[in-house]
């Protein structure tokens, strides 16, 4: 029998950010097994449970086949099953009908966690439509990280796991649960293994804080504060760099008066680590060389996200570690199409003068709309009506600050389109659905337009089921019928082709490659210095007039003040057994996590006579919503830790599969956001618990 097993080779995608190298058995167009490959580049025969259930995805007896259309009211979960021809005519004509009468940008496209190619194809077919309006969640992911680098330093100072670091800060990064930004935990724990030391700074003692030097144990939403505090000791005690200080920062002087008052002591009531361990944690960054921040999500779940990704990019400078093997560094991408020209962003070249978040002064090169404004520009035709989406690979009813007015939007956009896997409670909103391949069942390139120097293959393994198509497919042809045709291919796997010509290879040979990664270059700014206005790391920005930007990374307070009702601090992590809201449906990986559980502190739990597995309700001062009590004191009896994402594909379609009873963005709001990148608070909030009442 196993001689009848075909073995592909493969990266696993769309369960994270994706990265690991896989073997995939394959018999009778099914795939029988599979494993982390021992070749991978950058996993080596690792694997997590969410890999190993990733072939389940596509055999689930619930998963979309065919086209539906809304028969019903909306979000009643009636349908009809119509032709993909009838599909891709009725999304045409809806969109075409908004287009003439509000204008293109009255049609917003939607885009969750960068999955793929098609990605960007999405984007493409924006631009080419002529809608400036690409909605994604960017505001509490990547974004305020990536630009405000850009800013700050002229490039998006990744972690290089790649070099040997001496030190590695994991700042609000679970990597071994998330394997975030595309590295791969692996890679880190072989680091700790060949001798570097870390620092955990997260509020949850992580499996990590086990291997750990120092943990700081932080109160939820104060990352910019202990930044500060970090910079003072290091400036206080001359611990940074000169060398580099002199030659290549500008405004030291400005941030070194700025930082003082960020005493230890003070940082110390506003962050809950005790100061010493500031002192000790910001000496160990500054002499050990090279060291790394591997930052996570929380730092921009905030709405003083530009606060601390400025002061994280000036900790960075200060003490050397910038554009330096095993430091944090500026990938080069292969010798692949450029991003720019692949979305065909020259045919749209005033599109940031027309699009939604200009209105609301976003910072420069903040290319996508925040969900907050999205949203303001349906319910309040500000600064212009919107009154179409298309989204894919997203499920912004769970994904979106304050669910209850992306309920509301929906409710009240004229239409809405949505290409999933499986019905969910944003699919379920929609007038048409599209059922998608994904994973396994078509040819992808993975890590496109991410930044993190490198691309990889994913070649398709089995047929998609019944009428399950790609997306990029499905774009290929919706582009056909509202677009100019001349940008769209016969056949969409030319889009492949197109990315790797510039390699001088076929996708074919790519898949044989595995994997195209950018030359390593370090310390390029010796030669054409910093890509910033100065030509040098901007600690005090030099642009911040010009941009309305603050010029100094500030602490104007925690994300929201206390409040003797809501007294203890809520935040969240993602799950290492799903991704977001998705894939709750698969059983191997619901078995692991039947129930959103809620971690809270033995002492807490006994004050309010909580016991492990009673529904607790958590309460914000915006809304409510239960959880399954887990005691366990690796979160501070101040802090409520719930989980992100949840809601039940087993209830049923007309509740919208419960989509309130557990969802964490029940207890957002955004009636507070980041200036520069619309960004609510997710994380820091005022919150109460009890037991539910029987
Ligand atoms: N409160 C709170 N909110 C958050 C976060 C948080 O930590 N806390 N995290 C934020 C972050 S970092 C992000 S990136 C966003 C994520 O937000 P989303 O990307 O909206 O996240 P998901 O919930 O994973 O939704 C993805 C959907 O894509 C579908 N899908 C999977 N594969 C494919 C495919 O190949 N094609 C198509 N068309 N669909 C597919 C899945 O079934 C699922 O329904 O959420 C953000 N929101
Ligand atoms: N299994 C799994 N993997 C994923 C995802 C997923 O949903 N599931 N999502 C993918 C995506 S799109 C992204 S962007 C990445 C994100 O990956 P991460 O950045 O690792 O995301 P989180 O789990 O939200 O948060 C990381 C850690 O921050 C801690 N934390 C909570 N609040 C605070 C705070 O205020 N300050 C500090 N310093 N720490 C805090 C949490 O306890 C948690 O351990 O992961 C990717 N990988
Ligand atoms: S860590 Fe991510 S890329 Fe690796 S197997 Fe798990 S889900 Fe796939
Ligand atoms: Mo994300």
């Amino acid at each position: 029998m196993a001689e009848d097993i075909r073995w592909v080779k493969t990266h696993c995608a769309r369960m994270d950010h994706g990265g690991c190298a896989l073997l995939v058995g394959v018999k009778d167009n099914r795939i029988v097994k599979v494993k982390g490959d021992p070749d991978g580049f950058l996993n080596k025969g690792y694997i997590c449970p969410k890999g190993l259930a990733s072939p389940d995805r596509l055999t689930h007896p619930d998963r979309l086949k065919y086209p539906l259309k809304r028969a019903g009211k909306r979000g009643e979960g009636k349908w009809e099953r119509i032709s993909w021809q009838e599909a891709l005519k009725e999304i045409a004509q809806n969109l075409g009908k908004i287009k003439e009468k509000y204008g293109a940008r009255a049609v917003a496209f939607g885009l969750g966690m960068p999955k793929g190619l098609d990605h960007f194809v999405l984007i493409r077919l924006a631009n080419l439509f002529g809608s400036p309006n690409v909605v994604t969640s960017q505001d509490v992911c990547h974004a305020p990280r990536e630009i405000t680098g850009i800013h700050t330093c002229g490039f998006y100072p990744v972690a290089d796991f790649h070099h040997k670091s001496k030190l590695i800060v994991l700042w609000a990064s679970n990597i071994t649960s998330t394997n975030e930004e595309g590295e791969i935990s692996s890679m880190l724990l072989k680091q700790l293994k060949n001798g570097a030391e870390l620092v955990v700074i997260d509020p949850r003692k992580i499996d990590l804080v086990k291997k750990s030097k120092k943990w700081l144990q932080i109160r939820p939403g104060t990352d910019h504060a202990l930044a500060l505090g970090l910079l003072n000791v290091i400036i206080e005690e001359s611990l940074y760099d000169r060398d580099f200080v002199d030659k290549w920062t500008y405004g030291f002087e400005d941030l070194k008066n700025h930082v003082r008052e960020y005493t230890p002591e003070k940082v110390s009531e506003i962050t809950w680590v005790p100061p010493d361990l500031i002192r000790e944690t910001a000496r160990l960054y500054a002499i050990s060389k090279p060291a790394v921040i591997q930052w996570g999500n929380p730092i921009e779940h905030n709405i003083h996200t530009f606060h601390i990704t400025r002061a994280l990019i000036c900790l960075m400078a200060i003490c050397g570690n910038l554009d330096i093997p095993g430091g944090n560094v500026q990938a080069k991408d292969p010798k692949i199409m450029g991003l720019g020209q692949f979305v065909r962003a020259d045919l749209f070249p005033n599109k940031w003068k027309e699009m939604i978040s200009t209105y609301h002064h976003t910072i420069p090169r903040l290319m996508t709309v925040p969900p907050a404004f999205f949203r303001k520009a349906i319910l309040e035709g500000i600064p212009y009506p919107v009154k179409g989406f298309y989204a894919m690979c997203a499920n912004p009813m769970m994904s979106y600050a304050d669910s209850p007015q992306t309920y509301k939007a929906f409710m009240n956009l004229d239409f809405i389109a949505i290409a999933d896997l499986f019905m969910t409670p944003t699919a379920a909103m929609a007038d048409i659905v599209l059922p998608v391949a994904s994973q396994f069942e078509f040819n992808d390139i993975g890590h496109f337009g991410l930044g993190h120097g490198y691309i990889l293959a994913r070649p398709k393994v089995v047929d998609p089921p019944e009428e399950c198509w790609p997306d990029i497919k499905i774009i290929n042809e919706l582009g056909k019928l509202i677009s100019p045709t001349e940008y769209w291919h016969d056949d969409y796997n030319q889009f492949l082709e197109d990315v790797l010509k510039p390699a001088g290879l076929t996708y074919g040979q790519f898949v044989d490659k595995g994997y195209l990664k950018g030359h390593e270059r370090y310390n390029a700014y010796e030669k054409k210095g910093f890509r910033t206005p100065t030509g040098k790391v901007e600690l005090k920005l030099s642009t911040a007039e010009k941009f309305n930007l603050p010029s100094l990374p500030e602490f104007s307070g925690p994300p929201e003040d206390d409040d003797p009702d809501y007294p203890l601090v809520l935040t969240s992590s993602k799950s290492r057994y799903f991704l977001h809201s998705s894939y709750r449906w698969i059983k191997g990986l619901r078995d692991k996590r039947p129930h959103p559980k809620a971690e809270i502190n033995p002492e807490t739990a006994g004050k309010y006579g909580i016991i492990e597995g009673d529904v607790v309700v958590i309460e914000t001062r915006f809304g409510r919503i239960t959880h399954i009590a887990h005691i366990t004191d690796i979160v501070d009896p101040r802090v409520i830790s719930a989980s992100h994402g949840w809601w039940f594909p087993e209830a049923n379609v007309e509740t919208l599969f419960d989509w309130e009873r557990s969802n964490f963005n029940m207890l957002t709001s955004t009636e507070k956001l980041n200036k520069q990148f619309g960004t609510p608070n997710l994380k820091g909030i005022g919150c109460r618990i009890k037991p539910e009442p029987k």
